[in-house]
Order: structure tokens, then sequence, then C-alpha cells
């Protein structure tokens, strides 16, 4: 019997059947072939650096606040993939490809793609430049032409040492979800310059040159309705802070090359985007593009999940067997090969409809299925991540215990999901939100059409059963909401289940779209059988909920 290796990757593009099948659906070929050398590149660089990162010790970014003489200096040493992540950045256009034009609606697939390939090898330096992203998306909305000339140029950089790598910083310590409780004060100085003041709790990417930030100009209400939204550059012309402190950097559950920081704004001279109010929707487009990224990073900590434990339950033997021979482990492993599936196409769709947007190209359908399926996306494939990091570490056995496996790792990262750019409640509130400004009609309408094209499909005999099973989960979701309507506390409780329905039903009528034109065009058998076993899986969660009852399970409040 063999004793058990370390699983070993080969390059993630080439290897990767669901994304190959996705490109030759849904790219033009004159795209698929500019870009194919690049996404070669980038999945023969992930493997690479999945050996590279087991051969060394792990190492995580140092803070360091004094110089030998008592001066000030807080510099912050990045590790070494790190230190390279402008150059990745810049090279293959993680930022830039959004943005270009050349691809017309396809530039966000483009870009995700790359993203999707490079995340896990880039150890997290994707959530600095998915802010970079955000930012740039934020103040091309905002107008602000004078901000747009000094900054879009330099986030959307193919030159790294002319990248500029964007902060959002919103959250502080009094909460992270109800922004509209932010402390930090704008105040006009005796130049009639806007400065900062207050205390940022997480700041993601303060190693970069520029962030978004939320600030109360001094004398505004309450609330969030009176923040504005500034810009403001992390030096001087000197290359000094302006007018930052590093407090120090958080000790985190995971995505330790990612140097958090709780930092202190001191008189950071910083510049209006809009108006001085309604930060919160300035700021918005930021958190769509984020929460957009967070879902396709979520989706390549699930491939990468699963094509190790694939790879782990190839070689290592139990019982006599190969653990890939055990009814029960390949069935676990191919329950997560179905989801991860399922959530890719809506993953997928959501970039393409960003894109769409963007390029003035979506109808009034596409801007409102944006709307409420980038929130779902993101809430479903943050918890979907978490519970198959969670299932690889035990296909390991022991060894998804231990922390040089590089096993752990994925599981501790994959926690950050959920919580990023908004929480699976705050998200599934924010679906609600979405619910009642563009309705769910646009949704259920666009889910029953990829059906009614299957449906039409040569291919569509063999995929019956997933076609009913997804029509019925859209007549119990279209029964559930009009019942709850009527109370708003039962609304909220449900909200999570419902938006989990919509995520997976919606994503399910996608796949079988996708699926029918992969079975009809012989370009792919398996994506059918994924289906099937998906939907087998569960499409609704939806259960009626009394809100009043729910605090009487818990316990009293203690003295
Ligand atoms: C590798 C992956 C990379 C991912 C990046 C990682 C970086 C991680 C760093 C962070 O996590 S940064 C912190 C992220 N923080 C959040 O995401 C905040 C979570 N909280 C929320 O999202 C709250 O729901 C929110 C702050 C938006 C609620 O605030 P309010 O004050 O209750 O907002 P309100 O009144 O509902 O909305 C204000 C306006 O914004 C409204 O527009 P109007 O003024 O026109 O009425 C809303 O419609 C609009 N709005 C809110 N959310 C929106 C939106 N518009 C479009 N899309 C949305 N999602």
């Amino acid at each position: 019997m063999s004793h058990p290796r370390a699983p070993e990757l080969d390059n993630q593009y080439r290897s990767d059947r669901v994304l190959q099948t996705w490109l030759h659906q849904h790219l033009p070929v004159d795209m698929r072939q500019a870009i194919e050398a690049d996404l070669d590149a980038l999945g023969a660089h992930a493997a690479q650096a999945w050996h590279e990162a087991r051969s060394r010790t792990p190492q995580k970014p140092v803070l360091t606040q004094w110089d030998a003489w008592g001066e000030r200096i807080d510099r912050i040493e990045s590790t070494p993939v790190w230190q390279n992540g402008a150059v990745m950045a810049a090279r293959y256009g993680l930022v830039a490809a959004g943005h270009e034009l050349q691809f017309g609606e396809f530039a966000r697939c483009d870009q995700f793609l790359r993203v999707y390939l490079h995340h896990i090898a880039s150890e997290f330096h994707t959530c600095p430049l998915a802010m970079t992203d955000g930012a740039a998306t934020a103040l091309k909305a905002s107008g602000n032409h004078e901000l747009i000339e000094r900054a879009l140029p330099r986030l959307t950089a193919r030159e790294a040492d002319r990248l500029w790598l964007s902060g959002q910083w919103m959250t502080e310590r009094i909460g992270g979800s109800d922004v509209g409780n932010s402390e930090t004060e704008a105040r006009r100085d005796e130049q009639g310059q806007w400065r900062l003041y207050g205390r940022k709790w997480f700041t993601s990417a303060v190693i970069g040159e520029m962030a978004l930030t939320l600030a109360r100009p001094q004398g505004a209400a309450e609330g969030a309705d009176a923040l504005a939204m500034f810009q403001l550059e992390t030096r001087d012309a000197e290359g000094r802070w302006n007018g930052i402190r590093i407090d120090r950097l958080k000790d985190k559950l995971g995505t330790h090359e990612l140097p958090t920081a709780e930092i202190h704004l001191d008189g950071a001279l910083a510049t209006p985007v809009g108006g001085l109010d309604h930060g919160v929707r300035l700021i918005a487009p930021m958190l769509n593009v984020t929460r957009t990224w967070n879902a396709v990073c979520a989706l390549a900590t699930m491939r990468r999940c699963i094509v190790l434990a694939t790879a782990y339950a190839r070689q290592r033997e139990a019982f006599g067997r190969p653990l890939i021979e055990h009814p029960l482990h390949v069935a676990t492993l191919a329950d997560m090969q179905a989801e991860f599936e399922v959530a890719f196409q809506l993953v997928m769709q959501v970039a393409h409809l960003l894109g769409r947007s963007e390029r003035g190209l979506a109808s009034q359908r596409d801007a409102a299925l944006l709307r409420l399926l980038t929130p779902l996306a993101k809430l479903w494939t943050g918890k979907l991540a978490v519970r198959i990091a969670s299932e690889t570490c035990e296909a390991f056995g022991g060894a998804g215990y231990i922390e040089n496996t590089g096993i752990p790792q994925l599981l501790r990262d994959a926690q950050v999901y959920p919580i990023w750019e908004g929480t699976t409640n705050v998200l599934s509130l924010d679906a609600l939100r979405a619910i009642s400004s563009v309705g769910f009609e646009p949704l259920l309408e666009a889910a029953a059409a990829l059906l009614d094209e299957a449906d039409a499909s040569d291919a569509a005999a063999r995929m019956e059963w997933p076609l009913r099973e997804i029509r019925a989960a859209l007549v119990t979701i279209r029964e559930w909401l009009p019942r709850q309507a009527a109370n708003k506390e039962a609304m909220q409780a449900g909200a999570r289940g419902l938006a989990m329905s919509l995520a997976r039903t919606f994503a399910a009528a996608l796949a079988c779209r996708n699926a029918t034109r992969a079975v009809a065009g012989r370009i792919d058998a398996r994506a059918a059988q994924s289906l099937t076993r998906f939907i087998a899986l569960g499409l609704t969660e939806l259960r009626p909920f009394d809100p009043s009852r729910a605090i009487d399970l818990l316990e009293p409040a203690s003295r």
C-alpha cells in the first residue's frame, strides 16, 4: 500500500472543464483566442505557486511604527508574493481588463476569469485589487471629472510602476454593517480644504496609494444620508503619510498575508467625490463590484478545494482501495463539484450583466437582474465556499487538520467570504432592498425564459426531471413571497431563506439552459449530470417564520 503524498496541481486553466465549457459557450471565438495565452499563463502560475507555497515557511506582513531614532514611520513590509502583486496585476490586467473597451460587454467576464485563476496564488492580493476596481467604478459613476482624470488612469494602469491601489475605508469600531453610525468627521481647514479626523477599524488596503472613505461633514445631521464620500491619497508629494497613523495590524483567523490595519485619520487631506451627503449611495457601485470579486474568489476557493480533495482521493488508499472507489466518499466529492459548477454559472452571469450594464447594453430587465443577483451571488457563494473548504479538510482526514499541508489555510481563508463586504444576513436584507426597488418578477421571468429555452432544445428530453423541479421551485418562491409580505418582521426573518432559494433556483435555471446547450453541442455531457445532482440537493429553503416566537427560544439576558 502506498503512503499518502501531497496532492499536486496541474495547469489550473487547462484542467478546468467548467471554465473551458463556459468559455466555449459564451465568448466569441476571436476573443477566446486573444485571451487564451494569458489564461494559460495564469493557470500555470497557479499550479507553480501552490507547490512553492508548500516548500516555504508562511510569512505575515510586519508593521514597524518607529525608526531607530524615535521617528514615527508606520512602515509595512509585505510578504514576498504581495511584493510581486502589482507586477502580476498590471501584467495580466486584473483591474484594467474590466475597464477596457476592446471586448465590449465581455470585459468583466475576461477580467473575472483572470481573477478566478489568480486569486489563490495571489494570497488574497486580490482584496486590494477588488477595492481598486471598486474605486475606479465608483469614481466613474460619480462624474467628478477632476478626480476621474487624476486617478482613473492609475487605478486601471497596465504598468506596475504606475498602478495605484485603492482602499475602501468604511468600517469603524462602532459597527461594520451599520455604516450610518460612522464617527469620522470631515472639517474644513483655514485654507478651506477638507481634512478627516477619526478611526477606521478595518482597513484592508492601507498599503495602497489612495482610498475612498465615508465621513460626516462637521455640523451635518446623524444617520447615513448625511455621510459624504471622500477620496484621499495616502501619502503627500514627499512620500509622507497624509495625516494617517497605523495603530496596529489585525491578528485574524485567516488571510494572514493581508495587512488589515487599524488606523487613525488625524487631519488627512481629502476631496469630496460627489456632494456632501448620500455617501452610502455614492459608494454603492464600489460595494457591488467588490461583492462580485468576493463571489469570484469564493468560486476560486471552491475549485481549489475540490481539485485537491479529488487528487488526494485518487492516490490515498483506505480499506484496500483508493478513496475515490468508496461510494460515500465519491458521492461527497460529487456533491461539492455539483454545487460549485452551478454556482460558477451564476457568478459568471453576474460578471456578464455587469459588463453589459457598464457598456450601456443592459435592458431594463438586465439592470434589475444585476441588482438582484449581485447580493445573491455573493451571499450564496460565501457560505458555500466555507462548507466546501470544511468538507475538504475532512476529505483529507487528519492531514486536513495539519497546518503545513496547506489545507487548513483554505478553510481559515474561506471564512472571510461571508463576512467581507457585508455578512450573509446583511446581504439577505440587501436582496430584500433590491426586491422592493425592482421587484422579484425580473428574476422569476428570466429564470422561466431560461427554462423555456432549455425546453425547446433537442437535449431537453434527457433534462426533463431537472426542468420540472426548477419550475416547481419557482412556483414555491412565487407563492411564498406574498404570504410574508404583510409582516415586515417575518419577511426579514425569512430573508436568508428567500435569498438562498432565489440564488439556487436561478442558478439552476441558468445551469439548465447552459447544460442543454453543452449536451446539444456535444461540448460537455457532465454539465447535465452535475445539474441533476445539484437539484437533488434541494433548491428552496423557505420556511414560515414568526419572529416574535424566535426570541423565546433564546436564553434570557444574564444579569
Ligand atoms: C478577494 C475578494 C475581495 C473582496 C474585497 C474585500 C474587501 C473587504 C473589506 C470590507 O469588508 S469593507 C466593508 C464592507 N462593508 C459593507 O459591505 C457594509 C455592509 N453594510 C451594508 O451593506 C448596509 O446594508 C448599508 C451600509 C448599505 C446600509 O446602510 P443604510 O444606511 O441603512 O443604507 P440605506 O439607507 O438602505 O441605503 C442608502 C442608499 O444606498 C440607498 O439609496 P437612496 O439614497 O437613493 O435611497 C440605497 O438604495 C443605496 N444602496 C445601498 N446598498 C446598495 C445601494 N444601491 C445599490 N446597491 C447596493 N448594494
